[in-house]
Formats: structure tokens, C-alpha cells, sequence
């Protein structure tokens, strides 16, 4: 029964919280950043009429592969800062049709809004992510401010830049043992971008786009902004360690072998010199 009332549904409450954080944290000026969550039907039809579409939203790629899958994602061209006060007209829930050729709005975009103009990663991520990892739920895009800049100033080799991470903070390797994906400079909201960025998610629940920003995944929006945050803190670190001059220690090869030894967590293979 579709009785209870959506804006206190946890899934609405959560993206309003999370994307005030985000805002606060400086990760989101503008319509910057994006987010797409993977709800569970049933719960969702505590709150909606599932067979009742407000509209239908044509999409540029083939999403099939979801079809019938329900999402909250944040609307194009909104305002994280205003996700807060506004959830109806900043987020939408939508259905992936069964030809993959549109989604069918649920609920929100209240002023005739659209999904992210990001769907297309974030949809192909998820559909990467899901055939690895079934928990997936997430996928989380920022333009997280410390991790931007070190894609000018650090290599973008995935791996220089993931040992570099895992150096910053010892809390690094246990949270992303994979490492770093990082995809070359591409246009926003392309199936291109889409497809490198899903591509690279298949590995890695990590995606730099350098000189833009981050994508994260995970089962929960806990999970997707943990990681990002653990990331940027890395990065926040590598800026003040470079700002203060020569570095005289830092964690080495050993240490961090022992420390995914300890952590149960298995670092990607050849990255580490031990
Ligand atoms: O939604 O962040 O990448 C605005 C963006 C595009
Ligand atoms: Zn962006």
C-alpha cells in the first residue's frame, strides 16, 4: 500500500542530507555533482503508486540492461545546495523503461525537471558495478576540491597516483585496496565518458576525471561518500605535504603490506614494491 508519506521516506531523507554534506564539504558549487541510488521496489511502493507515471523521459543510450530498475537521482541543472529545501523539485525517482529508451518519472522534478545530464555514466557504472558486486547502489559524482587539483599537479598514471593515496593516509589501503581508476580528459555527460568511466568501474569503485572531478560507488550512500571523503582527505594531505616542502617519511611498501595483512584486504596486485 502506497501510504506513507515520501518525504519521510529514509531513501529521500538520506539524498538530502547527503547532498547538503556534500555542499557543505565544498564538493558541489553550482549544478555541480550528481548522485544515482538503486532503490528496492517494495520499499518503494510503501511510499508510491509504481503504476502511476507522471511522465516519460526520453534517454540517449540503451539502458536494457536496468530495465524496470527504480532510481532517486538528483535532477540536471539543480543545485545541491538546494536539495535540502526543495527534494521534490531536485530529485526524481524513476523506472528504466522496458525498452531501455527512457525512464518513467515516479515522483519529483516538480518543475518539469530531468535526471542528471550524468544518467549515462551513472547508469553504465551501475550496470559495471552490479556484474561485479550485486550489493552495489550507489554511484556518486563531486567535483571533490583537493582530489581536482592533484590532477594537475600529480601523474595521472593509475598507479603512481594510487600509491601516492594510500601514502597520504594510512586509512587509505583498507578503503581502497583496488586503487584509483583514472579515465583520460573527456566531455561531460557523453555515452563516451559513460563508457570509460563504466569501463574503469568494473575494478574500481574509484574514477578520477582529471581537471573535473570524482565518481564513487558502494552498497550505500554511506559507503559511495565514505570513500570519496577518504579519497579527498588523501588529497587535502598530498597538498599540505607539498606545501610544506621535502618530504622526509613517509609509509613504506612494508608497512602497507602489513597493513592490508592486518586489514584482511588484498591491495591490487603489482602495485606494491614488496
Ligand atoms: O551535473 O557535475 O559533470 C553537473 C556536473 C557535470
Ligand atoms: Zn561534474
Amino acid at each position: 500500500m502506497a501510504n506513507l508519506n515520501i518525504l519521510e521516506a529514509p531513501f529521500v531523507l538520506e539524498m538530502m542530507e547527503t547532498t547538503n554534506n556534500m555542499y557543505r564539504l565544498g564538493w558541489d558549487e553550482r549544478n555541480g555533482g550528481n548522485i544515482s541510488y538503486l532503490l528496492d521496489e517494495a520499499l518503494v511502493a510503501n511510499y508510491l503508486d509504481l503504476s502511476n507515471v507522471l511522465r516519460e523521459i526520453p534517454i540517449p543510450f540503451d539502458g536494457l540492461e536496468l530495465a524496470g530498475k527504480i532510481f532517486i537521482v538528483t535532477g540536471s541543472g539543480e543545485y545541491f545546495k538546494n536539495v535540502i529545501n526543495n527534494p521534490e523539485r531536485c530529485l526524481g525517482i524513476i523506472r528504466i523503461s522496458e525498452t531501455g529508451k527512457s525512464v518513467e518519472l515516479l515522483w519529483g522534478f516538480s518543475t518539469g525537471g530531468v535526471p542528471t545530464s550524468e544518467l549515462p555514466s551513472h547508469l553504465m557504472s551501475h550496470i559495471s558495478r552490479l556484474s561485479v558486486d550485486p550489493e552495489n547502489r550507489v554511484v556518486m559524482h563531486c567535483h571533490a576540491s583537493h582530489l581536482l587539483a592533484m590532477t594537475f599537479t600529480h601523474p595521472l598514471d593509475e598507479r603512481a597516483f594510487t600509491r601516492t593515496m594510500w601514502q597520504m593516509c594510512t586509512e587509505c589501503l583498507v578503503v581502497f585496496p583496488e586503487g584509483v581508476g583514472i579515465i583520460p580528459w573527456l566531455v561531460p555527460g557523453t555515452t563516451e565518458i559513460g563508457q570509460a568511466t563504466s569501463n574503469k568501474m568494473k575494478e574500481n569503485r574509484l574514477v578520477l576525471w582529471p581537471h573535473h572531478g570524482v565518481y564513487g560507488a558502494g552498497k550505500d550512500l554511506d559507503e559511495a561518500f565514505g570513500l570519496i571523503e577518504t579519497a579527498e582527505k588523501a588529497a587535502q594531505i598530498f597538498t599540505y605535504v607539498r606545501a610544506q616542502g621535502e618530504i622526509l617519511q613517509t609509509i613504506t611498501d612494508e608497512q602497507l603490506a602489513a597493513l592490508g595483512e592486518a586489514f584482511k584486504v588484498t591491495p591490487r596486485e603489482g602495485y606494491l614494491e614488496v
